[in-house]
């Protein structure tokens, strides 16, 4: 039989290992801290993501391609997305003619894009514009003339739908102006999905193989459960029933942190660094060596760690794999650059012995096969990325309002309680 003392001995270190990850959650960006409902997709650290308990393979076995492609498109991504279901063939072609039918800008916002110098990064002139159409919000108005609580996920939806087709035109446009003025931009075509037209509008829709891609790419950036730093805050700011092009807007200047979304931007500048510094021969030797000079001059690298993930990113696999059955880029040097960072980094990355997750994110093969397709404005890429960030954050509006789910607002301490919390 234990005495009193004896099983206070037991008790303490866990209450104090408890307490200790408390401070963590206070003090350490909230990591692991569980505090949202998030039903579209779920972030294994080991498996990767699971959007409705499907996994990328499973995803681009099961959801309807593009006539005549093979790639994941948005529609069944969004589909899945919001009803937790698999599409038909005919629920997807439906929903691209009605994105399509949606997809043109109304005139003051086009002006208003114009007007902005084309040195305003893409992705500052894309949050500019997302936050204008508000001017066209459903729920706005009929929240103003006194909408039920029961009837906000309709206006929502009707909001979210006319963002997403409004997104990529938006997106194509900004594209246009900065780098190639006064170009024009096609018509959108009703009889194609929503990334076919946006691919069209950037002026590659030559490019198949770019589509197809692209397909992929959106599809499964679209969502990465609710803690990533552009999906919370949309879901923070939607809380307020902010609309959802307030709330999106919102999310896109996360987006745009180099932690996040903008590391895709990053790594390619970094990896064609590394190229122009290494001169002729690429051999892991040199690889390492510019890694640790990247490392020893206090900077991160780029696509490499994660806040949740453990392993490689199964998004990036996905992209690899997208190039290991075409040769033409497979013969990349910049895409083989990629690879073999990849052969070096994590070993470099644990004996560094800072991050937690020595394995490449999504971010560290995204960029190299639009550079290798000529779209190789590369700080345009994490406006691609904003254009696919949607599919997750809408859904996650949609279904906040279907649940009445309430204002978030999280209680904060000072220094001095924190203190008092440990003693
Ligand atoms: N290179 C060098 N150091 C790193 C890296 C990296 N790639 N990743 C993490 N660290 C450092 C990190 O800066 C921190 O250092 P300190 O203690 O001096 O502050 C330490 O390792 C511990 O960090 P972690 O807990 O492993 O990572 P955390 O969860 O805080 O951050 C990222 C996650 C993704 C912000 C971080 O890994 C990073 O900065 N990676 C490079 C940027 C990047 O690729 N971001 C894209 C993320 C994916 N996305 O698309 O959004
Ligand atoms: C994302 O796709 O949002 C990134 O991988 C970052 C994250 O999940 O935290």
């Amino acid at each position: 039989t234990k005495t009193i003392r004896e099983a206070l001995e037991e008790v303490i270190p866990v209450k104090q290992a408890q307490l200790k990850k408390l401070v963590e959650h206070l003090l350490g960006g909230m990591r692991g801290l569980k505090a949202m409902l998030w039903e579209a997709s779920v972030l294994d650290p080991i498996e990767g993501i699971e959007f409705h308990n499907k996994t990328i393979p499973q995803c681009q076995q099961e959801l309807p391609p593009a006539a005549g492609g093979k790639e994941i498109i948005a529609e069944s991504m969004l589909w899945l997305l919001l009803t937790g279901k698999v599409p038909t063939e005919a629920e997807v072609r439906q929903l691209s003619r009605e994105l399509a039918e949606k997809g043109e800008l109304p005139e003051y916002v086009e002006k208003f894009i114009d007007s902005l110098p084309p040195t305003l990064h893409p992705m500052t002139q894309l949050g500019m514009g997302v936050a204008a159409l508000n001017h066209e919000s459903k729920f706005q108005a009929a929240y103003e003339s006194g909408i039920k609580k029961t009837e906000y996920w309709t206006y929502t939806l009707e909001d979210s739908i006319n963002l997403l087709a409004r997104l990529p035109t938006l997106a194509a446009r900004i594209y246009r102006n900065v780098y190639n003025p006064g170009q024009p931009i096609p018509a959108i075509n009703k009889d194609l999905d929503l990334v076919g037209n946006y691919v069209n509008q950037l002026g590659f829709g030559e490019n198949k193989d770019l589509t197809e891609y692209l397909r992929l790419y959106i599809a499964i950036h679209g969502d990465h459960e609710g803690g990533n730093a552009s999906a919370h805050t949309a879901h923070l700011v939607g809380s307020t029933l902010s609309d959802p092009y307030l709330s999106y807007a919102a999310a896109l200047y996360a987006l745009a942190g180099p932690l996040h979304g903008l590391a895709n931007q990053e790594v390619l500048r970094w990896q064609l660094n590394m190229q122009k510094e290494i001169g002729g021969e690429v051999t892991h030797e040199n690889i390492k060596e510019f890694l640790w000079r990247t490392l020893k001059s206090g900077q991160v690298v780029p696509g490499y760690g994660h806040g949740v993930l453990r392993n490689p990113d199964p998004r990036f696999m996905a992209l690899q794999q997208f190039c290991d059955t075409r040769p033409d880029l497979l013969a990349d040097p910049v895409i083989q650059l990629v690879k073999k960072t990849y052969e070096v980094a994590p070993d470099v990355l644990k004996e560094h012995g800072k991050t937690k997750n020595p394995y490449p994110n999504v971010d560290a093969a995204s960029g190299c096969v639009l550079y290798h397709y000529g779209l190789t404005q590369f700080k345009y890429y994490t406006v691609i990325f904003g254009v696919s960030r949607a599919l997750g954050c809408v859904t996650q509006l949609v279904w906040a309002r279907a649940l009445g789910l309430p204002i978030e607002r999280p209680k904060s301490l000072s220094m001095e309680a924190i203190e008092k919390l440990i003693k």
